[in-house]
């Protein structure tokens, strides 16, 4: 059901390439995706309903959603449901709210400044997958963070569904009716992308596009990158545990089941010390995706090249896998928990214990699950207020300031062979170099 990787001993030198990764070929899908993205830059709207037709045959009058739908929808809404997302939206805000930045002014020299202004992206358009499951939670997780970063104008879009006239689920509307989100679209995959990159004549373009999608996105999203802002390429998710012999296994095996879910390709990953452990995991997750709504699904993850259990010598050699590994998740469920993870270098997100799950913070832990997948928790991190700010530099020197400063900018200019930049310092003081 799930394969071992045996690094006791000694671990390899190229730790990464030892890992199971799933096969998520971005550049395989751009040739694909290439001819959509043009054919929406240049007839907008009426692409981007043809694509929807080919690809999730459902026939659109028009790609955005009216507003009364979206309204209707949270009247129609499950109140358990409703209440569930009110809380998630309460806690996210809370740590949001929490995250955003101030403008620093650093004063130089005496009469020079730098100030850093914060300002948020003016429009962006937040992308709602569908596939296997509907995701009103997702929306929370975009849409929070760009209104605390006080971005204005924000459009959210996920794919057309059959089943509900041709919209987004209803449970998706539902939550940007809830978040007071009105500006909706019918539209997945790489035109979606590509409707906000370039504008069509039913939506503005946006600066900045964020959320998760399939390949086909994430291949839009990269073609597109430089025409708009993005936030990260996004695959398949991944959970890691780094787990010793106090962990329990019935939880690490419903942990990693939990994420194999999402898809096929999902990862799930476990490294331990204990082989006694390891051992009990296996017994665990095959008694536990028997039970599972979703077996066939979880099944494949769990038996794909994407996922394993890693044996280590202990848990300082786990850390160095887990680090290596850079996991969107990553759970810490050993002795004394809180230092092991203090300890994690590479994480989309830790969590610490037995009592943080990743499907806490998946809806309700008040953290963001749009997170960095692929191993890119190395140099990136997760969605965040930051995500949808620019930090402007603001410069203000005055006179005396200026002068004090030429002469130095006047020799780095000359050494640069760039003399005009030297000039238009000099200019202001009648060609002289201040002394
Ligand atoms: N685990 C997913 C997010 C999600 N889970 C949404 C359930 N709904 C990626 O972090
Ligand atoms: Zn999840």
């Amino acid at each position: 059901m799930i394969s071992r990787i045996d690094l006791r001993g000694s671990l390899p030198g190229d730790l990464r390439a030892t890992l199971p990764r799933a096969d998520f070929d971005v550049e395989a899908a751009l040739e694909k995706v290439r001819p959509i993205c043009e054919d929406v830059r240049h007839r907008g709207s009426a692409a981007v309903r043809e694509h929807t037709h080919a690809f999730d045959g459902v026939e659109l009058e028009r790609t955005r959603v009216p507003v009364e739908v979206v309204h209707e929808a949270l009247a129609t809404l499950d109140p358990a449901v409703r209440d569930a997302l009110e809380e998630s939206i309460r806690r996210a805000r809370k740590v949001h709210r929490d995250q955003r930045r101030t403008d620093t002014t650093t004063q130089v020299v005496p009469g020079g400044t730098v100030t850093e202004r914060w300002v948020p992206v003016g429009r962006v358009g937040l992308y709602v997958p569908g596939g296997n499951a509907v995701y009103p939670s997702s929306v929370v997780m975009n849409v929070v963070p760009a209104q605390e970063a006080g971005v204005g104008s924000l459009a959210v879009t996920s794919p057309a569904q059959k089943g509900f006239g041709g919209r987004p689920h209803p449970a998706i509307l539902a939550a940007c009716a809830l978040l007071g989100v009105d500006e909706v679209y019918a539209a997945g995959g790489a035109q979606a992308i590509a409707m906000f990159a370039y504008g069509t004549d039913e939506c503005p373009r946006a600066d900045l596009v964020t959320g998760p999608g399939n390949i086909y996105v994430a291949a839009a999203k990269r073609l597109l990158k430089g025409v708009i802002g993005i936030d990260s390429e996004a695959g398949p998710t991944e959970i890691a545990i780094l787990a010793d012999a106090t962990a329990d296994p019935v939880h690490v095996a419903a942990d990693l089941i939990s994420q194999a879910e999402h898809d096929v390709l999902a990862a799930a990953v476990l490294v331990t010390d204990s082989p006694e452990l390891a051992s009990a995991v296996e017994d665990e997750l095959r008694a536990q995706v028997a039970r599972t709504k979703h077996a066939e699904r979880v099944t494949a993850a769990l038996a794909g090249r994407q996922s394993g259990i890693v044996l280590v010598d202990d848990v300082e050699a786990g850390l160095a896998v887990v680090d290596a590994y850079a996991a969107e998740h990553l759970e810490i469920q050993t002795a004394d928990a809180a230092a092991v993870a203090a300890r994690v270098r590479n994480a989309g997100a830790v969590f610490v214990g037995p009592h943080a799950p990743v499907s806490l913070g998946d809806y309700l832990a008040g953290s963001n699950h749009v997170l960095p997948t692929g191993g890119c928790a190395c140099h990136s991190s997760g969605l965040s207020v930051q995500s949808f700010l620019r930090g402007i530099h603001v410069v203000e020197y005055d006179e005396a300031a200026l002068a004090e400063a030429t002469a130095r900018v006047v020799t780095l200019a000359e050494a640069e062979d760039l003399p005009a930049h030297g000039a238009a310092l000099k200019a202001r003081f009648d060609w002289e170099i201040p002394s």
